[in-house]
């Protein structure tokens, strides 16, 4: 772990002096996914449900330039308002903590977070990947994606939403040695929506299954991420044509309106709660919560084994 970095809370130190199972939690989607003050109740919630499932919770998050790993409530409560805080992934570390910056992290800035802290299983609603779009559009592709590829924690997620171009997140996921997880299914779920069209080439039934196919991976030292795909849980799902509508024209607004690099996911994704009104959000708030279930029993079976490293 680099040394000042990162801070662990008590509970966080304790459960890993203990060999207790964790779950890393991301932030972003405090600061800049999830509209206030569904936020801050999400980020409670995720917490409640990881420690239900029988593991200590770990929300990531830099405050004034610390790296945190486990946040207080008052904390939570702070980053869910707090006023210029930035979005965290790998690029912006170095800022983040030399500004003394209030930061939410990523997929990508968790998981650097939670390898540092020795945390292996992470949990939240959907990754970035590569976006649909011409031109420059076409290289902007998520840190998310080239994290999954260098760090050895295992993320479980509802998919990507539909505002990214799913087949080729798929195709970049392969060419990088990523393995992509259906939870009981198939198929490469879509955030909102249940299925995709889009095969996978690796299954899990369970969480036990799913802990052993990961250790296998590293125990050949192949050190890379996992991506273990849950889909929303089928009473929260909506029908995919609903959201294409609303995806299509948050494209043609973030087009017009000249929406650049960082700014373009939560741009998209704000656009997106306000064109389906209540639907999307409901769905985001099931899924996460859902996810977070999953992630405590991954984390358990995981435990059980022993991991090489
Ligand atoms: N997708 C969502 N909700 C989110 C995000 C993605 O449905 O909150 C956040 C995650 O934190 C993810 C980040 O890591 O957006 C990706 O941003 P970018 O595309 O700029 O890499
Ligand atoms: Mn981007």
């Amino acid at each position: 772990m680099p040394y000042p970095l990162p801070t662990l809370s008590a509970e966080v130190r304790d459960a890993l002096s203990a060999r207790r199972p964790l779950v890393a939690l991301e932030s972003t989607v405090i600061t800049h996914g999830l509209p206030w003050p569904q936020n801050l109740e999400l980020a409670r919630q995720l917490e409640a449900t990881v420690r239900a499932g029988g593991a200590c919770p770990a929300t990531i998050a830099v405050l004034q330039g610390e790296v945190k790993v486990g946040l207080s409530d008052a904390e939570l409560a702070h980053l869910a308002q707090a006023p210029g805080v930035i979005k965290v992934s790998r690029r912006d570390y170095g800022v983040a903590v030399a500004q003394k910056r209030d930061g939410g992290t990523t997929v990508a800035g968790t998981m650097i977070a939670a390898q540092w802290a020795g945390i292996r299983v992470f949990a939240t609603g959907g990754i970035g990947g590569v976006h649909r779009g011409l031109g420059e559009a076409r290289l902007d592709i998520s840190a998310d994606l080239p994290e999954l590829a260098r760090t050895p924690v295992v993320v479980v997620c509802a998919g990507a939403k539909a505002i990214l171009d799913l087949p080729a997140t798929l195709e970049w996921l392969e060419t990088h040695g990523v393995p992509v997880i259906g939870y009981g299914t198939d198929e490469f779920p879509a955030f909102y929506s249940r299925t995709s069209g889009l095969r996978l080439a690796a299954r899990a039934d369970t969480a036990a299954e799913a802990a052993l196919l990961v250790k296998a991976m590293w125990d050949l030292d192949l050190n890379s991420g996992a991506l273990l795909c849950v889909p929303v849980p089928e009473a929260d799902a909506r029908p995919a044509a609903e959201m294409n509508t609303a995806i299509e024209q948050a494209l043609r607004e973030a087009a017009a309106a000249g929406v650049r690099g960082s700014a373009v996911t939560p741009y998209l994704l704000a656009r997106m709660a306000a064109l389906t009104e209540g639907h999307s959000l409901a769905a985001n708030l099931a899924l996460l919560k859902n996810n977070a279930r999953v992630a405590a029993e991954v984390a358990g079976e995981l435990g059980k084994l022993h991991l090489k490293t």
